[in-house]
């Protein structure tokens, strides 16, 4: 993907602020601090576009990102935040969900885990909801640098079995530290633009 603008849209903390074009949305799920706004900013080769430290107090908010005025990247807030109450946490998800309801134009649901564990309580809570609804979803294995390389594709593999034994969906490593996995994921974003 040639990169040709990248720019920050919106903050939007309500359904009537989502951008009322009708372009793709590429939307990034995952627990807080996984990954996700890094993943935006080294997908689009970016230092900073997305923000990228987890202050509690903004996780209210849904940025949208416009890419070559042709897409958005959809930074969600990230679930399962621990100095979150129960009750924030509760909203934060309804929150989500409102999106993933209302939302017209979701082309795919980049899923962002960490390689190096176990899906979460709330990992599979979101899975279940995506594969209910229905919506398009690949798997990224995420912050892969963390791990030998050699373990890499085993890490991801045995992940898959734990969530997806069907496997029908697509899982990817990933990691925004070594920037060596871009191009594969690309090519599955692209096929659901
Ligand atoms: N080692 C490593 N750290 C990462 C990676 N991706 C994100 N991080 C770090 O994890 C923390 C949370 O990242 P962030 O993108 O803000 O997560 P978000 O809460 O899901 O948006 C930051 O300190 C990032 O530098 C990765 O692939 N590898
Ligand atoms: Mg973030």
């Amino acid at each position: 993907m040639l990169i040709k603008n990248a720019e920050f849209v919106i903050s939007a903390t309500s359904p009537k602020q989502y951008p009322s074009d009708n372009l793709p949305q590429i939307v990034l799920v995952g627990k807080s601090n996984v990954g996700k706004s890094s993943f935006i900013n080294t997908m689009l080769n970016r230092k900073k576009l997305a923000r990228t430290s987890s202050e509690p107090g903004k996780t209210r908010q849904i940025n949208f990102y416009s890419v070559n005025n042709d897409f958005y990247f959809v930074d969600l807030p990230g679930y399962g935040f621990s100095k979150m109450s129960k009750a924030q946490q509760v909203e934060v998800g309804n929150f989500i969900e409102e999106y993933l309801s209302k939302s017209k134009n979701i082309s795919l649901i980049v899923f962002l885990i960490d390689i190096r564990h176990a899906p979460t309580e709330n990992d599979r809570l979101m899975y279940n909801y995506i594969i209910s609804q229905n919506i398009p979803c690949i798997i990224i294995t995420n912050k892969a640098d963390k791990i030998a390389i050699t373990k890499v594709n085993k890490a991801c593999e045995d992940l898959q079995n734990s969530l997806n034994p069907l496997h029908d969906l697509v899982f990817l490593p990933f990691s925004s530290e070594r920037k060596i996995y871009t191009e594969k994921v690309w090519e599955e974003i692209e096929k659901r633009l």
